[in-house]
C-alpha cells in the first residue's frame, strides 16, 4: 500500500504546504510523518518529488514566481533535511561498500535531490565524501583522487549547468583516470540519453535508482578484479 492510500489526509497536507511555501507547516507534518514510522524514501518520492516538480512547472508557466519558488525550494529543503536524519539512522553497516564522491556541477546551487542521494547512499553502506554544491570539474577529480573514490556522482538540475557533468568525464578523460571510477550522473536536467552522450557509466533517474546501479557496477567491477 502506498504512503497516500495510508495516510491521504497528512500526505496531502504536506504537499499543500510544500505547493504554498509554507516551511512551518511542513516541518510540523514531516515531523509527524516520520515520526508514525512511515518509510523516509517514499515520502520522498511520493511526495517531496511530486510537489517540487508541481512547483517548478508553476515557475515554469508563469504561475508562480521568484519568491514562490524560493519558499517552496526552502520548505523542500527543510522536509529533506529531516528525512536525511531519519535516513542517516538506518546505515548500519561498518565496512564501507565504496566511497562516493558527490556534488552539484559548477553554477548549480540546487542540492535538495544532491543531499537525498548522499543521504541514501550513507543508508545503503556507502562512505561519501560530499562536495556540496557550484563544484568544479578539478574539485570533483581532486576529492576523488585524495579519498580514492570509486564512483563520482554529479548532480545538475538546468540546461544551462548540465555541460558541467560533460566537463567531468572529459576531465577524467584527460588526465588518464577515466577507468579508475564509476561515473554516475542525475538531477532534473539529466536523462539516460545525455548520460550516455558524455560517456557516464550510469544515469539514476530517483536517488534509490543511482544507489541500486552503483550496488551493481561496483559488485561488477570487483567481480572482474578478482578474475584477473
Ligand atoms: C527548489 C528549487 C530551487 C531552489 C533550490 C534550493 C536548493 N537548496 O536546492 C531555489 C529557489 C534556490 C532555486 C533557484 C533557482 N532555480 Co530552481 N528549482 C527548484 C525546483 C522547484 C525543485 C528542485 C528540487 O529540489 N527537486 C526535488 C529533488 C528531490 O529532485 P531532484 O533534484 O531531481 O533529485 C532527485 C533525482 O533527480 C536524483 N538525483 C539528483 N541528483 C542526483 C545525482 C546522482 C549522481 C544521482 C544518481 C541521482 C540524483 O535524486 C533525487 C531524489 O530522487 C525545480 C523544479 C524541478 N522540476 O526540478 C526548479 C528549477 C530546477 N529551477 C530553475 C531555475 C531557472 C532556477 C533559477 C535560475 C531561478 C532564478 N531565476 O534565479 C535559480 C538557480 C540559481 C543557480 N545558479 O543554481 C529551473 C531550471 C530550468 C532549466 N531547465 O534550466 C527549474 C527546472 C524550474 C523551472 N521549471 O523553470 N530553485
Amino acid at each position: 500500500m502506498s504512503l497516500i492510500e495510508e495516510y491521504p489526509s497528512y500526505v496531502q497536507t504536506m504537499k499543500d504546504a510544500l505547493l504554498n511555501g509554507d516551511e512551518a507547516k511542513t516541518i510540523e507534518v514531516t515531523k509527524e510523518l516520520l515520526s508514525i514510522g512511515i518509510d523516509p524514501v517514499g515520502l520522498i518520492q511520493e511526495v517531496v518529488v511530486p510537489s517540487l516538480t508541481e512547483v517548478g512547472r508553476r515557475f515554469a508557466t508563469m504561475e508562480i514566481f521568484l519568491p514562490e519558488l524560493m519558499e517552496s525550494g526552502a520548505a523542500g529543503r527543510a522536509a529533506s533535511e529531516l528525512i536525511e536524519t531519519e535516513l542517516a539512522k538506518t546505515g548500519t553497516v561498518v565496512e564501507p561498500l565504496g566511497v562516493v564522491v558527490l556534488g552539484t556541477v559548477k553554477g548549480d546551487i540546487h542540492d535538495i535531490g544532491k543531499n537525498i542521494t548522499a543521504s541514501l547512499f550513507k543508508a545503503h553502506g556507502f562512505k561519501v565524501i560530499d562536495l556540496g554544491k557550484d563544484v568544479s570539474a578539478a574539485s570533483f577529480l581532486e576529492a576523488a583522487e585524495a579519498n580514492r573514490a570509486d564512483i563520482i556522482g554529479a548532480s545538475a538540475l538546468m540546461s544551462i549547468t548540465r555541460a558541467g557533468c560533460r566537463d567531468v568525464a572529459t576531465l577524467l578523460e584527460d588526465s588518464g583516470v577515466r577507468n579508475k571510477y564509476i561515473y554516475l550522473v542525475g538531477g532534473g536536467s539529466i536523462d539516460q540519453y545525455y548520460a550516455d552522450e558524455i560517456g557516464a557509466d550510469g544515469f539514476g533517474d530517483t536517488a534509490a535508482e543511482g544507489v541500486e546501479l552503483a550496488k551493481k557496477l561496483i559488485a561488477n567491477r570487483r567481480e572482474l578484479e578478482n578474475v584477473r
